[in-house]
């Protein structure tokens, strides 16, 4: 079977893997989620990727695709599942051609998530979050700026272009968790998962 994939999409702190939880649960979809991903590789002892991925993340800034797509494919192939929550990816164009020149061909992309929430109400999540420990050296509110600075001018063109081929699904992230799960199930209830 063709693995399925849903990309899941919203700004930094919009929700994205407190939501994911709930649909693996629910659903049974293995979330992968490439900030997640990205983190480990750059702890892996040897990894010739650490310092530019750690670099790429106090800044903001998108990690050339190379390096994300192949740590999200070897995790399709180790989990021997068919069914993806992809968290936070394609982030940018370099992703999305990546992605459409690797991936493409092996997937069937169900649909997009977007999670929409204000960048005042997402700020103060993450900062919220850094500020109960969470060891994200992302979590302040300098890297913030440039984190949202790269969602509005390089997240936000790819979500249009999903939108155009009408297979986004946007869901309010600005009430409580349980509330935003209730519009996320619509969502996949309505494809009949
Ligand atoms: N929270 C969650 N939902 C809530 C709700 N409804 N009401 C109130 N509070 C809520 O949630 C964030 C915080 O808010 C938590 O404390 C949560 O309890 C609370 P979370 O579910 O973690 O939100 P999420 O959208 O996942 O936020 P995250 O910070 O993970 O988003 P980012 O997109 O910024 O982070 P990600 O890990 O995806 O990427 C980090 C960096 O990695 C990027 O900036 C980039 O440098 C790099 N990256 C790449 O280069 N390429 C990629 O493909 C992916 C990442
Ligand atoms: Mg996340």
């Amino acid at each position: 079977m063709v693995p399925e994939v849903v990309f899941v999409l919203g700004a930094p702190g919009a929700g994205k893997g407190t939501q994911c939880s709930f649909i693996s649960r629910e659903y049974g979809f293995v979330h992968l989620s490439a900030g997640d991903l990205l983190r480990e590789e750059r702890q892996r002892p040897g990894s010739e990727f650490g310092e530019m991925i750690e670099q790429k993340i106090r800044n903001g800034e998108i990690v050339p695709v190379e390096v994300t797509c192949s740590l999200i494919h070897k995790a399709m192939q180790n989990s021997g599942q068919t069914r993806f929550l992809i968290d936070g990816f394609p982030r940018n164009k370099d992703n999305l051609d990546g992605w459409e020149r690797v991936m493409s061909d092996k997937t069937n992309l169900l649909f997009v998530l977007f999670f929409e929430c204000s960048q005042d109400i997402c700020t103060e999540r993450c900062l919220g979050r850094g500020a109960a420990g969470s060891g994200r050296s992302d979590d302040n509110l300098e890297s913030l700026k440039k984190r949202f600075n790269t969602y509005l001018n390089d997240t936000l063109p790819i979500i249009k272009h999903y939108d155009e081929k009408g297979l986004v699904k946007r869901i309010n992230a600005e009430i409580n968790p349980s509330e935003v799960f209730e519009g996320v199930k619509v969502a996949f209830n309505n494809i009949g998962l």
